[in-house]
């Protein structure tokens, strides 16, 4: 058996010499626990059509849980086989799993395919041998067809893959929706009633859920907003929509200023949501007046928290410039290429307000998505200020780009907030009848004609 020695951050069982390696980092690690990456690299130029990693660990430590790969264990060894999409690896190509180790000790041995993970010709363990030629069986295992109709039961278990968002059976989506108001502000906004209508009425595929921190919001009372939270995530489950838990942080702009908060409620909400297929976590809305390098470190601290429980949730981080992507702090995207949060299976937040941000902001979408994984969990047809007329030129030309992008996005807001923004006619929410047009203001009829057409969700 090849031991192996790990340091701190990076360890690699390298010197590649055959066909398949696989490399071994630690992404983050905390108090008597780490969060884990493999990559499984086919070194060849023909395609593998499957891999086995096997990991032996020490004494003292175990593997929770692992994403992106199937785990079974045995003793201390612990074997991961494709996730039914990563089976096959291209010539030249790689695949990456994830796990949750508890405990501090690294892995003291690595097979792949039987043999050691360096890619030397250490002979298989009897217990672990290696396939002699790719094996059909054990190659691509498609997720049976969709049941339901609903847009969690077409899509199923989202997870980034290159730039794009994916749906189970590794297929890029977009996923178009509406965005709560302060849920301190307009509860009898969010009810079963409303968010049927939204699901049924709208054809909404997204429903964000934006608990404000401050402003009133959860450091009032954070188990009354938990709560809240939790009950709504249940009403976008019973209507098949994707439910985006949104932090609402906002003023002060610093995430950080609120990390004990964000650990506590993701702690609990993950926790409480895990097996649901329909959750995607926002960690902080709109960063401003802190450095990329400050989101970074909070978004590094957040993730690991989520991952404990909830391992294969998408998480989105909100970018420098109220989620600008920079470009309101005077900066751009480039600053996030360079040093890009350290973890998987992440997306980054654009905001935009289309009566204020246009052609440059445009741009650097298009340029920006080209190589991070965006998500416009947030935007207005109208100004910054959430008030004023619907630019429909620019709303139609930022949403016609999504599209094609196939950037998902959720809009501000479904409520009859006093605002242009707002969908939803004053009185409206008291009135408990949210389906029809007669309902709508301005933007809302825009919003609700664009996300009312149908969906395109791939299923082979
Ligand atoms: C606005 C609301 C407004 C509220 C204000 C302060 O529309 O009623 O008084 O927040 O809480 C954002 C923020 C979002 C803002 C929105 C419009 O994420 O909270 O909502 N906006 O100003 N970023 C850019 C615009």
């Amino acid at each position: 058996m090849l031991a192996v020695a790990v340091a701190s951050t990076a360890a690699f069982f390298a010197l590649p010499a055959s066909a398949e390696t696989a490399a071994f980092t630690v992404q983050n690690s905390w108090n008597n626990g780490y969060q884990a990456q493999v990559t499984v690299n086919n070194e060849s130029s023909s395609a593998l059509n499957t891999w086995k990693v096997e990991l032996v660990m020490p004494a003292g430590t175990t593997v929770g849980q692992a994403w992106n790969a199937t785990m079974s264990a045995s003793g201390s060894t612990y074997t991961f086989t494709p996730a039914g999409w990563n089976a096959t690896i291209p010539g030249g190509s790689a695949t990456s799993f994830g796990f949750i180790a508890n405990g501090s000790g690294r892995p003291t041995s690595c097979l792949v395919n039987g043999k050691a993970c360096s890619g030397t010709t250490t002979p298989p363990s009897p217990s672990s041998p290696a396939p002699s030629s790719p094996s059909p069986s054990a190659s691509v295992s498609t997720p049976p067809p969709p049941t339901g109709t609903t847009p969690v039961a077409i899509n199923g278990q989202l997870r980034v893959c290159g730039t794009n968002l994916c749906n189970q059976y590794g297929k890029p989506i977009q996923l178009r929706g509406m965005s709560t108001h302060g849920l301190q502000w307009f509860p009898s906004c969010y009810t079963d009633a409303s968010v049927r209508a939204l699901a049924t009425d709208w054809n909404a595929d997204l429903f964000r859920i934006s608990m404000y921190v401050q402003e009133q919001g959860y450091e009032t009372n954070p188990s009354g907003f938990t709560a809240q939270v939790n009950s709504l995530v249940d009403k976008a489950e019973a209507n098949g929509m994707y439910a985006l838990i949104d932090f609402h942080t906002l003023t002060p702009g610093d995430p950080n200023y609120n990390l004990d908060r964000a650990k506590t409620f993701f702690g609990q909400v993950s926790a409480r949501n895990a097996a649901k297929k329909n959750v995607i976590y926002e960690i902080t809305n709109e960063p401003n007046g802190v450095s990329w390098a400050g989101i970074k470190s909070y978004a590094e601290q957040v993730i690991p928290v989520i991952r404990a429980n909830d391992p294969d949730a998408v998480v989105i981080v909100g970018t420098r410039g109220w989620s600008s992507l920079g470009v309101s702090e005077g900066s751009n995207s480039s600053e996030i290429v360079s040093n890009p949060v350290n973890a998987s299976n992440i997306m980054y937040t654009f905001h935009f307000y289309a009566a204020s941000h246009k052609d440059n902001y445009r741009a650097e979408v298009e340029r920006a998505a080209a190589s991070l994984p965006l998500f416009v969990t947030e935007f207005g047809t109208v100004t910054y200020t959430g008030d004023g007329a619907v630019d429909t030129a620019s709303s139609t030309a930022w949403l016609d780009l999504l599209d094609r992008l196939k950037i998902s996005y959720a809009n501000w807001t479904f409520s009859d907030a006093g605002e242009g923004s707002a969908a939803l006619r004053g009185g409206t929410c008291n009135s408990g009848t949210f389906t029809g047009t007669s309902v709508l203001t301005d933007s809302g009829a825009f919003m609700r004609a664009r996300i009312r057409t149908a969906d395109n969700f791939p299923t082979s």
